[in-house]
């Protein structure tokens, strides 16, 4: 199964509108003026919840390369939960994606696996393609090794998910996170492969081969291509690099 790569920036709780707008549009530009083919490769943003409505605009209006989502999603669907964002929301300013569980998430939110299995289910309920993350602390790693907290992670928050569902993975070890530290194209390959292995467990074969794996944790342009070459890393999950146009511009043309 062929899998398009995928670049994705978590733009996490920076830029502010302005800055956001014209970044999305410059990085269009750019994008047109490198001929980017975007069978080879796709490319979505991560903005703010406030700034989707913009980016939305922009995208549509001008027919642009970029796709985008939400960075979390509530579980429920509707009501009265005061300062969340439904998946419908989400949809409603065409997302294709969201983030869920993200280490940040999980960490100064508290976000559980069950959460996250909720929110994953959310998300399918409103046609929104999970990005489900996962990764362990350096304390686990000691601990348990690199596999064991993502694998149950994965395990618990794919609990409603049906075989043939479209979702992506992104495995960011904790401990790389914004550190300037990724792990080595190897161990996150190791990693990648057991995710693989789990998610053909749980959703079949072809379901395991089809989904995309994304490496996340201090990626940048001078690492990226050494993490593409991995057979089962399928893209990357840029934070603090998706925020410079040219770091950003140049870890999407990976290949060139
Ligand atoms: C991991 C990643 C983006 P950074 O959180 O999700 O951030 O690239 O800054 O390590």
């Amino acid at each position: 199964t062929a899998r398009t790569p995928f670049i994705a920036g978590n733009w996490k709780m920076n830029l502010d509108h302005l800055q956001s707008i014209a970044f999305v549009q410059k990085l269009a530009w750019t994008l047109r003026d490198a001929k980017l083919d975007t069978k080879a490769v796709e490319v979505a943003v991560f903005p703010p919840f406030t700034d989707l409505r913009s980016v939305q605009t922009l995208v549509g209006s001008d027919d642009l390369p970029i796709a985008f989502g939400g960075q979390d999603l509530s579980r429920f669907d509707s009501g009265a939960y005061t300062g969340e964002i439904s998946g419908a929301f989400l949809k409603g300013l065409d997302c294709r994606y969201v983030l869920i569980g993200h280490s940040e998430r999980r960490e100064y939110h508290g976000e559980t696996d069950a959460d996250c299995a909720e929110k994953v289910a959310a998300a399918i309920r409103h046609g929104l393609i999970p990005v489900l993350c996962v990764g362990e602390t350096a304390e686990d790693l000691e601990r348990h090794g690199a596999s064991a907290i993502p694998v149950k992670q994965l395990r618990e928050a794919l609990g409603p998910v049906q075989r043939g569902q479209e979702l992506v993975v992104a495995y960011e070890p904790v401990w790389a996170i914004g550190s300037g530290q990724p792990a080595t194209p190897q161990q996150a390959q190791d990693v990648a492969v057991t995710l693989r292995g789990e998610l053909a467990e749980l959703l079949g074969d072809e379901t395991g081969a089809a989904t995309r794996i994304l490496y996340g944790g201090s990626v940048k342009s001078s690492n990226i291509a050494s993490f593409m070459r991995e057979p089962d890393i399928d893209g990357a999950l840029v934070g603090g690099a998706s925020l410079q146009l040219d770091e950003f511009a140049s870890i999407v043309q990976f290949q060139k």
